[in-house]
């Protein structure tokens, strides 16, 4: 079966005023449907194309030369937003606060704290407005345990070391290209990485690591 683009799990305006409508709308009716018609065609007609996202992402070294970057690219593309979407809720509503369970003992014993000086927040943040260019900021589950990292492009940690620069499975992934937040917030990311905190999806990023380990 081909790739699909998922819905939405709240309405275009549900993120507002931290993620504003107009954004959603493009973000997710013309970027992530590219990436999946993009990976679709350059799967057509070919062994893969009935490959799920996540053997996708997770085999790489087993496709085609010639088949091998669009799959990064696009196929990574999938997958990231398709959790990007799922870690967001309205704010107030799903979205913000703080995390709690299983997940903030995880978080305080790998960061200190979560919105402390230094701690996660801080740490996640610089990460996602650290990278130069194209990429996201990750939360990765290895063993039970937390990282933060990024990665270029729709590189994921899915698809190993030697290809993302980090392993693992992530749990929150924070989008960092402009296509996210130029409408709202242009050359400002910290501001959209602040805003951003509003509309995290904790529950969700709970399940993610409970699934994770
Ligand atoms: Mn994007």
């Amino acid at each position: 079966m081909a790739l699909t683009l998922p819905n939405l799990p709240y309405a275009f305006e549900a993120l507002e005023p931290h993620i504003d409508s107009q954004t959603m709308q493009i973000h997710h009716g013309k970027h992530h449907n590219a990436y999946v018609t993009n990976a679709n065609n350059a799967l057509k007609g070919t062994p893969f194309e009935n490959w799920s996202a996540l053997d996708l992402i997770t085999k790489l070294g087993e496709l085609p030369d010639d088949k091998r970057g669009p799959v990064r690219n696009n196929a990574g593309g999938h997958v990231n937003h398709s959790m990007f979407w799922e870690i967001m809720a309205p704010a107030g509503n799903g979205g913000g606060g703080a995390p709690t369970g299983a997940l903030a003992v995880a978080i305080n014993a790998a960061f200190g704290s979560f919105d402390g000086a230094g701690g996660f927040k801080e740490k996640f943040a610089a990460a996602g407005t650290g990278r130069f260019g194209s990429g996201w900021a990750w939360l990765i589950a290895k063993g039970g345990k937390l990282e933060i990292a990024s990665t270029p492009n729709q590189d994921n940690p899915l698809m190993g070391k030697a290809i993302a620069g980090c392993d693992g499975t992530p749990i929150l992934g924070l989008d960092v290209w402009e296509h996210a937040y130029y409408l709202k917030y242009q050359n400002r990311r910290p501001d959209y990485v602040a805003a951003w905190w509003n509309v995290v999806n904790w529950s969700k990023v709970a399940e993610n690591f409970a699934k994770a380990k």
